[in-house]
């Protein structure tokens, strides 16, 4: 008979030696099955990984090797997006290079992923900051250049005027540098940019298409993308002020053209080119725009920073009443590269506005009266209102709606014209801005450009990619090392051989994610980007990762395969056909008294909810379940789960319970339960050994009511758990597996109470045998075990998921007694969801109820669900 326990820590090395050595996991291109292609967003390699980033690689795994089971030629790859920021900062702070701290960190995290047991073709293993792997890269981006998609343009960037060094985003924190902690300014740099906006209209149409990716992901993205409708209106300077600024118009952007009579002023971006113009001769201006200038780019800061205005004294006439004119100033909330970069603000109807004319004393006339409002008595104090309702104090536009006023201020200002131009022009806008890539840092994918006085910048030949990074760099001084480093970046012109100097930016590490998974495609190193491999493998089927990256990520790679197709690299449109984003694992918090992060093995739990430390007893103050993070110390590593109980139980703890959307809690009390699962499991299965019949051995021609169920069981579960895993519900699948072990379980206590017929002897080895292979992409490892006691030759991986046998499905039904005044008459069969009305309905159609209540209506009838009917004649 079988061991007496399953023995984790022995089972779980020498299975995944196995699949290693038989190379079962390797997908190959000219496979003739269907082919399923499902991935995780691969990691960051920042150092070691913890059970809390775990389930997205459990959960994709599932899938991976269900579908394997059932025929597919799955390609289940990883890889590492190893370019960033956090290997520099080792550097600065460590002294060791980004690339030595970065392949140190694949090496032990990869380690760490085999330990799981995940079922990878890690013969497509990528990492982005290899050359074999940013060549391509480089490629891409030079037809990127020659199809117009690349360009480049000034932007602004961070400037830490101390360190003297351009900032990333995450490098600003409160609008100060962070090493230097000098207040941040925005300076102008000449950037390169992807035009992702020549794709907006058609990013946006086709998240229609995308009808496996949750609704929340779509939104997020339509919202990005921003698509809005309104009217481009001019407006006249009066004869002075046109005079003064030497322009005769101004002309904003609004989606609310219907405000146009609650309009009090108009404003300007500061990079507006009248606000430029006009501090020419003005310093207080000057001064102001500066001003606005602090703080950083990032949309965050921009959005939140306080609302700063300066008058330039300046008229304009109203568009609808010439007698009316509105100041004009330079605002800090209007962006340049939005809309026209000037606005015309209406107090009562925008928030923004409504700051903004509140401290600097400007009228507020309410145009829109909220419906059921009352026109005499209606004011905004300090909240905009921006709903429906009809005009008023709007002349010709009142009592219309919202739509109809904007309908009626186009026509009209569409009719008039300024300089034989139209007053009004509609016109569509969108949020979604060109993708600047260029980043001022050391440790990215050169951008392959070589800038020459006499020729500008000049594409590297083809022949001489890759632009490798060099490797003697020294991170002793702020600022981007490229720069510093005369041999590398000093080369001759390409095109005229006179003294040039290379691009020393890099490229912001989400361009090295946007292709990857069409490299894992093609694997091939001289065929980085195979355009067959890429139309045998792509879209994606399934791809799972957070929610986080909900919006750049998934929106670069969308206009990645758009502009790569464009280039005549690719066939597809859309890189993922399935989106999936899982919770995250949260654990609770420990602290001694002195304020420390403590890690779980160091703490003892008394239950009640108080804990002591483990080596000294003091008192732990125990909080909340959190995101697992290093930083709080609430992490689980994957090797201390491994030692205790098995990797395959922290796989079946983590589909367990939760719905993989929503977070879950670790807990040692969770972790146990899996425990007590496995070793189930595996009890079940040697039960099935020793009482069922052996392998292979003919089917009974026929079986007694035991035997039945649990055959009746067995395809029930093989038909539930592949649906529930095809939909990714995977803690429903956990669920029915529960279930059917009790089911199991009777039916072996059957056995050995002297049941044991020929028919249950089957039907226990077939329990079995289904089992091993139903548990076998949850707990790969303990399926193989159970696969090899149960004397089958092959690896349970390879397996075929069983068949359920459609006579055997039992239907999902209920059967419910029937009593009528107080005696029971009869039994019906009805569906478990059916509603209280619908077995009502069913009741009284019954001839035996019809016969008892002889014609007439029954005075009340009570269902109680699943229970019983009680007719009242
Ligand atoms: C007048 C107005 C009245 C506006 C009102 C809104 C409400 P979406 O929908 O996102 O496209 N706007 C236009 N260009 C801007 C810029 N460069 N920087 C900052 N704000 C700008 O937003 C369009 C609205 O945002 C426009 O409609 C404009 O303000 C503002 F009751 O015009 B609106
Ligand atoms: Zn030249």
């Amino acid at each position: 008979m079988t061991a007496e326990r399953y023995n984790a820590r022995d089972a779980e090395p020498r299975w995944q030696k196995i699949w290693r050595e038989r190379g079962i996991f390797r997908a190959r291109n000219d496979d003739p099955r269907p082919k399923f292609f499902v991935m995780e967003m691969f990691p960051y390699p920042s150092g070691r990984i913890h059970i809390g980033h775990g389930r997205n690689y459990v959960m994709g795994d599932v899938l991976a090797r269900y579908k394997r089971m059932r025929g597919y030629n799955v390609l289940h790859p990883m890889g590492w997006d190893a370019f960033g920021l956090p290997a520099e900062n080792a550097a600065i702070e460590r002294g060791i290079h980004p690339k030595e701290w970065t392949y140190e960190n694949i090496a032990s995290m990869k380690e760490q992923l085999e330990l799981l047991g995940l079922s990878l073709d890690w013969d497509r293993e990528v990492a982005t900051c290899d050359p074999s792997y940013y060549v391509e890269q480089q490629r891409i981006f030079l037809d990127f250049l020659e199809a117009g998609l690349a360009y480049r343009k000034e932007s602004e960037v961070n400037w830490d005027p101390i360190d003297n060094t351009v900032l990333a985003n995450e490098q600003v924190i409160d609008g100060r540098g962070w090493r230097s902690g000098a207040v941040v300014e925005r300076r102008k740099l000449s950037q390169w940019f992807f035009r992702i906006t020549h794709f907006a209209q058609e990013l946006l149409d086709a998240l229609d298409t995308l009808d496996r990716w949750p609704d929340r992901v779509r939104l997020m993205q339509r919202n990005w993308i921003g698509r809005s409708e309104g009217l481009e209106v001019l407006f006249e300077l009066s004869k002075d002020s046109a005079k003064a600024a030497g322009t005769q118009t101004v002309k904003v952007y609004t989606t609310r053209p219907d405000t146009l009579f609650g309009a009090s002023f108009l404003a300007l971006s500061p990079d507006h080119p009248l606000a430029t113009a006009l501090a020419a001769g003005n310093e207080k201006l000057s001064a102001f725009i500066a001003e606005c200038k602090k703080g950083g780019t990032s949309a965050e800061v921009i959005e939140t920073q306080e609302k700063m205005g300066y008058d330039t004294g300046l008229k304009v006439v109203h568009p609808l009443d010439e007698t009316m004119t509105l100041p004009v100033y330079v605002a800090n909330f209007v962006l340049m590269d939005y809309g026209t970069g000037a606005i015309f603000g209406c107090p009562a109807h925008d928030q923004r506005d409504l700051d903004f004319a509140r401290k600097y004393h400007l009228s507020v006339t309410p145009v829109v009266l909220p419906p059921g409002a009352d026109p005499a008595t209606f004011t905004v104090d300090d909240i905009a209102y921006d709903g429906e309702g009809t005009l008023f104090n709007s002349r010709f536009m009142d009592a219309m709606s919202v739509e109809d006023a904007k309908e009626a201020v186009a026509r009209r200002l569409e009719r008039f014209r300024v300089d034989g131009e139209p007053q009004g022009t509609r016109r569509v806008n969108f949020r979604l801005r060109d993708w600047g890539i260029s980043r001022q840092r050391y440790w990215g994918c050169p951008i392959p450009v070589i800038h020459c006085e006499a020729c500008g910048p000049v594409p590297v030949p083809r022949d001489q990619l890759p632009v490798m990074l060099p490797d003697d760099v020294s991170f002793d001084r702020p600022g981007n090392p490229l720069d510093r480093n005369k041999a590398w970046r000093n080369v001759p012109c390409p095109k005229c051989g006179a003294p040039a100097h290379r691009e020393t930016d890099t490229m912001d590490t989400f361009v090295d994610s946007s292709w990857y998974f069409l490299r894992y495609a093609s694997a091939n190193v001289d065929k980085p980007l195979d355009k067959a491999a890429v139309a045998h493998w792509l879209p994606v089927d399934q791809y799972i990762g957070g929610i986080e990256h909900a919006i750049l990520h998934l929106l670069y790679s969308r206009f990645f395969t758009r502009a790569l197709k464009a280039c005549g690299r690719v066939d597809i449109t859309e890189p993922f056909a399935g989106l999936f984003t899982q919770g995250m694992i949260v654990h609770e918090t420990y602290k001694d008294h002195a304020g420390r992060w403590l890690f779980p093995e160091e703490v003892k739990l008394l239950g009640t909810g108080k804990a002591v430390k483990v080596d000294t007893g003091e008192d732990v103050v125990v909080g909340a379940p959190e995101k697992m993070s290093k930083s709080k110390r609430n992490v689980v590593s994957p090797e201390v789960v491994a030692d205790t109980y098995g990797v395959d139980c922290a796989r079946w703890f983590m589909l367990s319970d939760t719905p993989p959307e929503r977070d879950s809690e670790w807990t040692p009390a969770g972790i146990e339960g899996a425990w007590r699962f496995v070793q189930r499991v595996w009890r079940l299965v040697g039960e099935a050994v020793e009482l069922g019949t052996p392998a292979g051995a003919p089917m009974p021609e026929a079986f007694g009511p035991e035997a039945l169920a649990l055959r009746r069981a067995s395809h029930g579960l093989a038909a539930t758990v592949a649906d529930d895993v095809e939909r990714l519900r995977f803690n429903v699948a956990v669920a029915h597996v529960h279930e059917f072990a009790n089911v199991f379980g009777q039916a072996v206590a059957a056995a050995r109470a002297g049941a044991a017929d020929a028919g249950l002897a089957f039907a226990l080895r077939e329990a079995g045998d289904i089992l091993a292979r139903v548990v076998g992409p949850m707990v790969p490892h303990l399926a193989e075990e159970c696969w090899a006691v149960l004397g089958h030759e092959g690896l349970a991986a390879e397996a075929a998921w069983p068949e359920a046998d459609p006579a055997l499905l039992v239907r999902n039904t209920i059967t419910l007694p029937i009593q009528i005044n107080g005696r029971k008459r009869d039994d019906i069969e009805v569906p478990r969801e059916a509603t209280p009305a619908e077995v009502e309905a069913a009741v009284l159609a019954m001839e035996s109820v019809q016969r008892a209540l002889d014609g007439r209506p029954p005075k009340r009838i009570i269902v109680v669900p699943q229970r019983i009917v009680n007719v009242v004649a």
